[in-house]
């Protein structure tokens, strides 16, 4: 096969870098390691930036988001009992949409068939090759046979685990992590929400989240030890430590309904520098995770993705190749205040074991500057509904 983009991985930043630059007359395949079935049955975000909203819209796959999603104008933070509202809205005269990264990718899924184009799933073994070269190609094994496509640019959406990454040698790349002594625990649970907007809650039993999809169904967390195993929480002791940490007024609103799914999710910041190699471009999470605190994960691989192809239609088009040369650079400013903000919020939210007093009374000053400086309460709205891409 040849092609003008070789998109590895079709995930939400694969498959929306695909349908904009179908939309824009540009060739591409999608490698896909996993099934179809598979890839639309993860549970993963739930929160659109506006600036992620009208890029889905652009993209031609705003219809159903516009009618099912739910925009918000704020959200709650709240420490022990106490609870502050964050009014994006008044802050930042901008909202954020509650809209599933499941929902995401079916719609993409749906558009990327109306537009013909050819996804492989199921693929194994995938190589890069030839990245310095003015054509690159792209193997990979099907039904036990080796194929091959050809392209002028690679784009490596294959998340953390995938192979686009590690194609940079080692000497090339620089990484910087932090590994959090936690993970989240989620549910998905068709109950209705418990307030109007999420509340992310700490206490002195750790954090919950309380998040949801729709009038009747919600995904909920609580922070485990990263030892936990997913086996060895019931329904009912999730719901007995997710009241334990909201605020009392919403905790005894608490129905505790069967869950529908539930998983444990590790919490990590990780980048990987540079997101330009050759050919090859980094897309979403295969260059950098967050924690999902700030519900950033999703938002950022979607502004990777507006950078990105604006540089490869310039380049395909119109043989400029300033974007292109500009990706990194351009994508990493905006990643690196994401990653300071998702950092930020998951150490004021969090217990971290064995913490000393004195990180107590700065999540608490943290927490009371919050209620009483409008200052400090805009500042969190324009970072969570998203820095202008
Ligand atoms: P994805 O969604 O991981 O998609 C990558 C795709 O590449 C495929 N792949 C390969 N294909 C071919 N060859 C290979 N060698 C391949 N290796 C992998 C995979 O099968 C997959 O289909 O990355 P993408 O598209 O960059 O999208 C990023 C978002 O998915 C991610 O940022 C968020 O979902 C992060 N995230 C969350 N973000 C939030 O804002 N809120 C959340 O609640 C939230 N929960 C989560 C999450 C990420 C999770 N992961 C990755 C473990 C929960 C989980 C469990
Ligand atoms: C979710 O609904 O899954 C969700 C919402 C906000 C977050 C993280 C996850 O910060």
């Amino acid at each position: 096969m040849k092609t003008q983009v070789a998109i590895i991985g079709a995930g939400p930043s694969g498959l929306l870098l695909s349908q904009l630059l179908n939309k824009s007359g540009i060739d591409t395949v999608v490698l896909e390691r996993s099934s179809r079935e598979h890839v639309l049955s993860r549970i993963r975000a739930g929160i659109l930036e506006w600036g992620t909203v009208e890029l889905l819209r652009e993209a031609g796959v705003g219809a159903r988001m516009d009618a099912e999603g739910y925009p918000h104008d704020g959200c709650y933070l709240s420490n022990d009992d106490e609870i502050v509202h964050i009014n994006f809205k008044e802050l930042t005269g901008k909202q954020v949409m509650v809209y599933g990264q499941t929902e995401v990718t079916a719609d993409l899924y749906n558009a990327q068939d109306a537009m013909g184009t050819t996804i492989v799933h199921g693929v194994e073994d995938v190589k890069i090759h030839d990245l310095h070269e003015a054509e690159s190609y792209v193997e990979y094994t099907l039904d036990g046979e080796r194929k091959r496509v050809t392209c002028a640019y690679v784009a490596g959406c294959d998340g953390f685990h995938g192979v686009s990454r590690k194609t940079i040698p080692e000497d090339v790349r620089q990484e910087f992590e932090r590994v959090y002594p936690f993970g989240w625990l989620g549910i998905l649970s068709e109950t209705p929400p418990l307030a109007d907007e999420l509340i992310y809650a700490n206490s002195e039993h750790g954090f919950a989240l309380a998040s949801m999809r729709n009038e009747n169904l919600v995904r909920h967390y609580v922070q485990v030890p990263l030892t936990d195993k997913v086996e060895e929480w019931s329904d009912e002791r999730f719901w007995t430590e997710f009241k334990k940490r909201m605020p009392k007024e919403i905790a005894d609103k608490v129905i505790m309904a069967p869950s529908i799914e539930k998983s444990i999710a590790p919490l990590r910041s990780f980048v990987s520098e540079p997101l330009k190699y050759g050919n090859m471009f980094l897309v979403g999470d295969s260059a950098h995770i967050v924690p999902p605190t700030g519900a950033k994960g999703l938002n950022l691989a979607a502004s990777d993705v507006f950078y990105l192809k604006n540089a490869l239609i310039a380049a395909l088009k119109d043989g400029d190749l300033s974007g292109v040369e500009g990706y990194s650079e351009q994508a990493l400013a905006r990643i690196w205040k994401a990653m300071r903000f998702s950092w930020q919020m998951t150490t004021t939210m969090h217990q971290f074991e064995g913490e000393d007093s004195f990180t107590t009374q700065m999540r608490n000053a943290t927490f009371d500057h919050l209620k009483t400086s409008e200052t400090a309460r805009r500042d969190l709205a324009e970072n969570y509904i998203g820095l202008p891409f």
